[in-house]
Formats: C-alpha cells, structure tokens, sequence
C-alpha cells in the first residue's frame, strides 16, 4: 500500500508499490542469482542500498507495462502487465524473506525505517506458492481489464445502443430525467456482475499473502502503514468521522428536501428518508457538485458555473478547428475539428492548472509531461479513464529527465478541471521527492498524497476563478457566500461517509466479518450507515455494486481519501497563514504566495523518508490528523443549514435497502 511509498499508478493490476495516488506500483525484477550475495555478504545499510538500486534499475519496465495495459487494453496487454506484476511480487516476497536477517541488526535510522516499509509497498501481498502468485496478478489485471472496457449495451437490432461508463455518468450528471438516470446507474452496475467470482479468489489469494507476511489479513496490513498500531489508526478514522457527521448530516438533510421538491416525495427519497442513489448527480454518490441547479441556495447569485464556461471554451475552440478546415468540410474533417477542439481544451485546462503550480514557484512541468500524457479518450481502443498520475522512471537516471504523466479522458467540465489540479498534485509530489531513495519516493502517507491538488483546489475561491475569467463578477454578499460553501460543500463534504464505508467494506472482507453470500447485503448496509443513500430497486447477490467502482477491482485502498479529505483543511490552512491571510479561512487564497509555496515545497520533498506526523509538524504545527479545520471553513454553511433544516426531522433510518436483507432495521441516528 501505499503509504509512503512506490505505488504505481493504478493502472494496472494492482501492483506494488504503491503509491501514490492513483497508482500502483512495480517492483524490481530479481537480479540474476549470481549476482544476488544475500544478506550475509551484506549489512543491513548495503542491502537497502541493493534494494533501493534495484527497485529504480527494474522500475521503467513495469510502469511502461502497466501503462500499456491501462492506455490499450487487450488480452496481451493484460498478460505483459500480470507477468510483470508476477516477478514484481515474487522479488518484493524475496527481499521482505532476506530482511528478517537483519532484525536487530545495526544500520541506520533510515535503514531501519526502509526495511519497515518494505512489507507495506504493495497493496496486493502475493502467496509466495509461484502458481498462486501467478494466479493472483491474472486476476488483478483482468478485473481492471474488465472496468476500463465495462460496456453496457440496450435495445436490439437497429436500435441498440452501447456505452461506456463516460456516457453514462453524462446521464446522471445532465439528465433529471428518473427513469434514464435510472436505467444509466443500473446500465452501469451491470459490468461489475462478472467480477464477483474473480473477487471472492483475489480476497483468498490477498490474505493468504498477508498472513505469509505476518498479518491478520489484507485489511490489518493496508491498517498498518501509518506509523501507529493498526487498531489505534482504525479508532483514528472513526474520531475523525465523529468529528465531521453532524455537518453531513445537515447537508443530507436539506439535499433530501430539495430532491423531495424537484422529484416529488415518492421519488425523492428511499425507505426511511435515504437518497437514492441513481438521482446524486454522481455513479457512487461520492461527489453531488452536479445537482447544483436542484440544490444551490440562492439561484444565480455569484454565479459559479464553471461548467458553463469551459463548455464555452470547447465552442471557441471547435469554431477555430472548424473555421481551419473551411466551409464545405466532410463529415470526417468535421470529426476531426471535434478532436482537436477536445485535446485542445483539455490542455488548456491542464495549463491553467500548471499555472496554479508554478505560481507557487514549483517547476513547469518537464517536455515529456505534454508529449507522453493522456488528455482525451482515445476512440479506438479501450481505456483505463479513471484519472491517474504516473511517475514512469523515479527521476530518472544516466542523464534521463523525470517522466511523469496522467492518463485521464477530460471533458470540459468542473469535476473534470479540478481531478486535473488534483492529478497535478500527485505528479509535483512525484518531482519533489524524486531526490529520495525509491523506498522513500511516497506520500508521508497515502492520505497526503491524495491531498495535495485537493488543497489547491480549496484555494480556488471565486475570486480567483473570476481573475482566471472561469466565472463573473462576484458579488461580495451573505447569499454569495453560501453559494460558494455549498459548491465547495457539495464535493467536499458529500465525500466524507463514502471515503469512509468503502474500506469499511473491504476491511469486513478481509478479515472475513463479510462473506461472500453478503457481499452486496453489507455494501448496501454500510451505504446507508455512513452516507444515508440506498437503491430505488432491489439489489441482491446476483449483482456485485462493489465492483463498479474503480478503486474495487483496481485494489486501490481507499482511507487514502477519507483522510486526504480531512488533511487537505490543514494544509489550506497552514498555507494560508504562511501567506499572511488573516481572513475568514474560506475566503482565503495562496495563489502566487513564494512563503506558501516554499512551505509546501519543503513538506512535499520530505517524500517517506520521516514518519508522516513529523511532516504534518512542520507544516501545521500538529501531529494530530483532526476535522477542526473542516469544521472552521464550513461554519457559515453549517450555521445556514442548521436553520434551513428547523423543524424538519433529520437523519435516516438505515434500515436494510429493499430485498437486500432480511435483518432488523437499525435505529435511526
Ligand atoms: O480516484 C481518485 C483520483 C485518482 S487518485 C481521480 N479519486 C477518488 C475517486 O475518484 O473515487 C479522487 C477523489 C476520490
Ligand atoms: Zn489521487
């Protein structure tokens, strides 16, 4: 896992090291026997040096496969990636065997932190048994296969229509229209049906893995990467949860009002007052930014439409590509001006972002970022479209520059333009700890990782997005303001319970607590504890919703994100006060500030190489992960909601989703 180190980008399979964000990371491929001396011949400080020599020399070969096969899927890109991962694995298992040599051993501090973390690089621990291993990563890589193609077809003959998960989540975001929402969440889910039996192995394989390693389960040792006890850390993300509810729940409780007047009450809402969860705006109700024209406060105040404009830019921009090929121009020059316009837009957007960056004196990103990314969706293959960033060589090496990448299929649209501030977050953390030893190339944790283009995102304030010419004149009013908190409330705050339940799943797999004849019962279970969400239709057994979210069949563990959103407060907080801002913390910006560039420069080249609490230290000024900051930004809204909900009963009942279980409904909270 990720923590503080390697991680891959996610592409592929599941591989090791991982990393950082969105990805997941290779492992080394093993050094010819001869040249391998073992730990006798070696202290312990030489054998992390081999290590650390060898994870970089194997490095670019598997990033380079994993890249493939989530930029070009097909069954020989999945065989290159799965064997890659194979030896990966079968190295990491090597080293981790040759380190139990070294236990009391004198080495450095440095020393001893790396061969801690070498049992923690991968978030996919592999049986050392070769058949079993091989078995593990084949698995991985088709169940990612299987998510990027996931292809929903309807009707027949003529009128058939296919479409991947791009179209659909276009339905949910656009349409307010039930029943096709309806049909394009359910569409959706049907993908994942074929992964279940794939899963129930990949849980066997993980743990048996994990317990070869010494842990529990796959759950205990994804808990064990934060230099705490596991336990302790789990208690940690239920302090911190604690600390946010009453604040979701406010918004949980308005946004079932306004979808009871926009859908009427029947339909509005599920069971005892759960939101359904094809009307959310978003496949996994994690982010509700598209029901901005049913919730936003005050209609039209400050107008924050920064959908309107970007799809506004897409029209310049396909004027200009069309105005090039002249009047008369064939269907396919007409196509292919459409192309250009979207890659040309989708620059843009990721220039305007690199701006944010660079204002902050952080480096342009290097040549190769523009020529070897990503932007749009490629027509004629498929792709892996979650948005991911890559590190493919560690800095480089023998006079090679740092090649990092994203991979993203980028529309003109809000949640598209800040994935890109948030993917940019990962590559600059990526330049920035380059300088480290490969053990250490990771965030302080995975929750930092996923926070750094969050925090920027925070500092996005309309002013700023007005001096960017993203939205108009802002009016400075009490109704302008809570327009911005609930636009930045719908992303952030939305996303808390579900950055939470779904390792609160996965952890209940795990270690067992969930089998697999419940696997769906328990996911719609925790669905509706932590986020107060449910279907509108039954959903039993025969269906696997788990899978039909990436980070699930991607094995990308997802605390990261809980965490990232409560750690992404702090550092907003801590830069702006480091750029001498001594405003009301929502309204702050650190856009060009060289005092808060530099703070976070220093913290982000920090990589792993220290536990993650002397990082937030430095920043912060605390060890302590903690909602305070959370709390402080959103009050005004809080305040708002608290009287916008007066007199309106609050809170749901998480009883069981329809048909989904026959236990005894859970009290009302
Ligand atoms: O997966 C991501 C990033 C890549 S690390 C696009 N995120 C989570 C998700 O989409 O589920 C960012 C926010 C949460
Ligand atoms: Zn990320």
């Amino acid at each position: 896992m990720n923590h503080r180190h390697l991680l891959l980008p996610l592409a592929v399979a599941t591989v090791l090291l991982s990393l950082s964000a969105c990805r997941k990371e290779p492992t080394p491929e093993p050094a010819p026997a001869a040249a391998q001396p073992g730990p006798a011949a070696e202290t312990a400080d030489e054998f992390v040096a081999r290590v650390n020599a060898e994870l970089k020399a194997a490095y670019p070969e598997q990033t380079s496969a994993q890249w493939l096969s989530s930029t070009f899927i097909n069954d020989d890109s999945q065989r290159i990636a799965a064997k890659t991962n194979e030896r990966s694995l079968a190295q990491l298992n090597q080293w981790i065997e040759q380190a139990k040599a070294y236990d009391g051993a004198p080495m450095s501090a440095a020393s001893r932190r790396a061969l801690d973390m070498l049992k923690l690089m991968t978030a996919m621990p592999a049986p050392r048994d070769p058949k079993k291993l091989a078995e593990l990563t084949e698995i991985a890589a088709r169940m990612e296969g299987m998510y990027g193609a996931g292809t929903y077809c309807s009707g027949e003959g003529d009128a058939k229509k296919c479409r991947q998960l791009g179209e659909l989540e276009d339905v949910l975001r656009s349409s307010r229209d039930y029943d096709a929402q309806l049909e394009a969440w359910q569409g959706w889910h049907t993908i994942a049906k074929p992964m279940r039996q794939d899963y129930v192995r990949f849980v066997e394989l993980v743990n048996q893995g994990s317990r070869e390693m010494g842990f529990a389960d796959t759950g205990a040792m994804w808990r064990s990467g934060y230099d705490m006890p596991a336990d302790e850390f789990a208690a940690e993300t239920d302090r911190l949860w604690s600390q946010v509810q009453p604040l979701y729940e406010q918004l949980h409780c308005y946004t079932r009002d306004k979808l009871a007047q926009a859908y009427g009450v029947e339909r509005g809402q599920v069971g005892g007052g759960l939101l359904p969860a094809h009307l959310m705006g978003n496949m996994w109700q994690q982010d509700w930014g598209n029901l901005w024209d049913i919730l936003e406060p005050y209609k039209g105040v400050g107008s924050l439409d920064i959908t309107a404009t970007l799809e506004k830019q897409y029209q310049q921009a396909l004027g200009a590509a069309e105005r090039k090929r002249g009047p008369g121009a064939s269907v396919q020059a007409r196509f292919e001006a459409q192309r250009e316009a979207q890659l040309a837009v989708a620059k843009q957007m990721t220039e305007r972002a690199q701006d944010f960056y660079t204002s902050l004196n952080m480096p342009k990103l290097p040549d190769g970022y523009w020529a070897k990314t990503q932007f749009i969706k490629p027509l004629d293959r498929d792709v892996v479209c979650h948005a991911s960033a890559w590190d493919m060589n560690m800095g480089g090496a023998d006079g090679k520059s740092p090649d990092v990448r994203t991979k993203m299929c980028i529309k003109p649209n809000e949640e598209d333009f800040t994935t890109i501030y948030h993917e940019l977050g990962h590559v600059y953390y990526y330049l920035a700890y380059n300088h480290q030893p490969p053990i250490f190339q990771g965030g302080a944790n995975d929750g930092f990782h996923e926070a750094i283009g969050d925090t920027i995102v925070l500092a996005m304030t309309p002013k700023y997005l007005e001096s960017i010419g993203l939205v108009d004149g802002q009016a400075q009013s009490q109704q302008a303001l809570i327009n911005a908190q609930m636009r930045m409330a719908l992303a952030k705050v939305a996303f808390l319970p579900f950055g939470l339940m779904i390792d609160r799943w996965r952890w209940g797999v795990f270690d067992g607590s969930i089998t697999p004849d419940h696997y769906n019962q328990a996911w719609w279970e925790l669905k509706a504890k932590y986020q107060g969400v449910a279907p509108a239709t039954p959903r039993g057994e025969e269906f696997f919703d788990p899978g039909a979210k990436y980070h699930v069949p991607g094995n990308t563990p997802y605390t990261r994100y809980f965490l990232s959103h409560i750690l992404q407060f702090q550092f907003y907080k801590s830069l702006c006060e480091a750029a001498g801002q001594t405003g009301p913390l929502y309204d702050c910006t650190f856009y060009g500030d060289p005092e808060a560039g530099r703070k976070f420069w220093t913290m982000l080249q920090h990589g792993s190489s220290q536990p993650w609490q002397a990082t937030l230290k430095e920043l912060t000024g605390s060890e302590q992960i903690d909602g305070g900051a959370v709390l402080e930004y959103f009050a005004p809204l809080q305040e708002w909601l608290k009287q916008q909900n007066a007199g309106k009963q609050c809170g749901w009942d998480a009883a069981p989703a329809p048909a989904a279980t026959q236990q005894p409904p859970a009290g009302r909270h």
